[in-house]
């Protein structure tokens, strides 16, 4: 059987290829685009954008390899609906979730700042998973499509690092499945708070899951 050998912290890994699913999660216009609700709230969006060519070269080697790649994207219903109100509350009127943004409404499906960035646009074949949270689990049918898939390993990249990349990595432990995620293919508006949850993630053998990058991971299937 071919496996990959990765090299990765806390330690080297092989993965069953069959098993293993690229996740790409949340790389949308309204986190990444200057013109975005994120960039409306003040972040640098910069800092984001630099996930952009790395992940670019991972999705286009998994594509060539026929891997699963699911993509994943925040936000809710245009009423509302599956939006709980602490989490409408939690910010002043005219920058919470359903109000209007730079982009359309913010973080409403349908709206163009919720659509996936252009540079990374899932193909038609390709599973895209609509979370109302921030872990990639809640209320949504992840699960169910990677066990009808065999998948044991998921291949984290995406944004934000800290917030629903850390609580999909997290909850991908306790839901039973390994979570790699590749640095260099995962940003946060904070790069301490990014440095912080990589570290945390890794900690005490791998509390969570392993941290690689692109480099390593596209070397691994090169070999
Ligand atoms: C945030 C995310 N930052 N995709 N969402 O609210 O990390």
């Amino acid at each position: 059987m071919t496996t990959w050998q990765i090299d990765a912290e806390p330690a080297p890994l092989t993965l069953d290829p069959e098993a293993t699913a690229l996740v790409i999660i949340d790389m949308q216009k309204d986190f990444l685009y200057p013109d975005g609700y994120g960039a409306f709230l003040g972040n640098d969006v910069t800092l984001l954008q630099r996930t952009i060519a790395p992940i670019q070269a991972v999705l286009a080697a998994a594509r060539a390899r026929g891997m699963l790649v699911i993509h994943t994207r925040e936000g809710h219903r245009p009423d509302l609906s599956d939006c709980p109100p602490t989490k409408l509350d939690r910010w002043p009127p005219g920058h919470r979730i359903g109000d209007m943004g730079p982009m359309g409404r913010i973080l409403i499906q349908g709206e163009v700042g919720h659509a996936i960035i252009d540079e990374l646009a899932p193909l038609p074949s390709e599973i895209v998973i609509d979370k109302p949270g921030k872990n990639a689990f809640y209320a949504t049918v992840l699960e169910q499509v990677l066990r009808q898939h065999g998948i044991r390993n998921l291949l984290i990249t995406g944004v934000t690092t800290d917030v629903c990349c850390s609580a999909t990595v997290i909850a991908a432990n306790d839901h039973g499945y390994n979570a790699i995620v590749l640095s260099d293919c995962v940003a946060s508006y904070s790069p301490e708070r990014h440095a912080a949850t990589l570290a945390t993630i890794k900690a005490q053998g791998g509390i969570f899951g392993w941290v690689t990058d692109s480099g390593r991971v596209l070397a691994a299937w090169e070999s």
